[in-house]
């Protein structure tokens, strides 16, 4: 066997390994825009709302940073439908929490970031890789806020100036049936939305999802 094959089958272990604890799982996803909008869906020929975002959304260096989501919005999109990028399905493991971690800032729309977790579409065919339209939403993940709300935000409250927050998922204290949405899920979805609030634009960089532990349901409440 030569270096080479040895090589070649380390790097395929390392490949096979379940992603652990601390792992960026947008490390090859494009989460810092470097490539522009590859890895996120930004087209939506098919939605009769959404068939302009494409045309408002572009990659722009801002600040000190080299190239990040920019979203413009005019009021009328900011009060309807906003403008977003979705990443591809991500592969995730029920039985543990994860955290979305995302910098941003805005002049006017407050913005709604956070993540659907996902489960095959009944018929679909099973990959590692499926398309967005290949996972239906099974569970609500909570909205990542820059005003210090935890888990329970409606907007995502995006500042002036260049911040960076992080939301858990799932959040904590659900119901047994919330809790149950998340442990069907196979894949999340990020959601990068400029909605809300007033005209203006908005731009996210260093989109980041890592694993935080086992879930470890904590408190219960019971209820419907
Ligand atoms: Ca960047």
């Amino acid at each position: 066997m030569t270096w080479k094959h040895l090589c070649c089958i380390a790097w395929t272990a390392g490949a096979l390994t379940a992603a652990g604890a601390g792992d960026n799982l947008l490390a090859d996803r494009n989460g810092g825009f470097e490539n522009g909008v590859e890895s996120w869906l930004v087209d939506f020929p098919d939605h009769d709302f959404l068939k302009g975002n494409r045309s408002l959304v572009s990659v722009v260096p801002d600040g000190g940073r080299k190239h990040v989501l920019k979203f413009t919005l005019s009021q009328t999109v900011t009060d309807n439908q906003g403008v977003q990028a979705l990443s591809h399905p991500i592969r995730v493991d029920p039985s543990k929490r994860y955290k979305l971690t995302v910098a941003a800032r805005s002049t006017g729309p407050s913005g709604r970031i956070y993540v659907m977790g996902k489960r095959w579409k009944p018929g679909a065919k099973k990959s590692n890789t499926p398309s967005n339209d290949q996972v239906r939403d099974a569970f609500k993940g909570p909205v990542l806020s820059f005003a210090g709300e935890k888990g329970t935000a409606q907007f995502s409250n995006v500042r002036r100036s260049w911040a960076t927050e992080s939301v858990e998922i799932p959040q904590r204290d659900l119901t047994d049936l919330a809790y149950s949405f998340w442990e069907n899920c196979d894949f999340v979805v990020i959601h990068l939305v400029g909605i809300g609030g007033k005209a203006g634009e908005f731009f996210v960089d260093d989109v980041k999802l890592e694993e935080v532990g086992p879930l470890g349901r904590g408190p219960i409440k019971k209820g419907k």
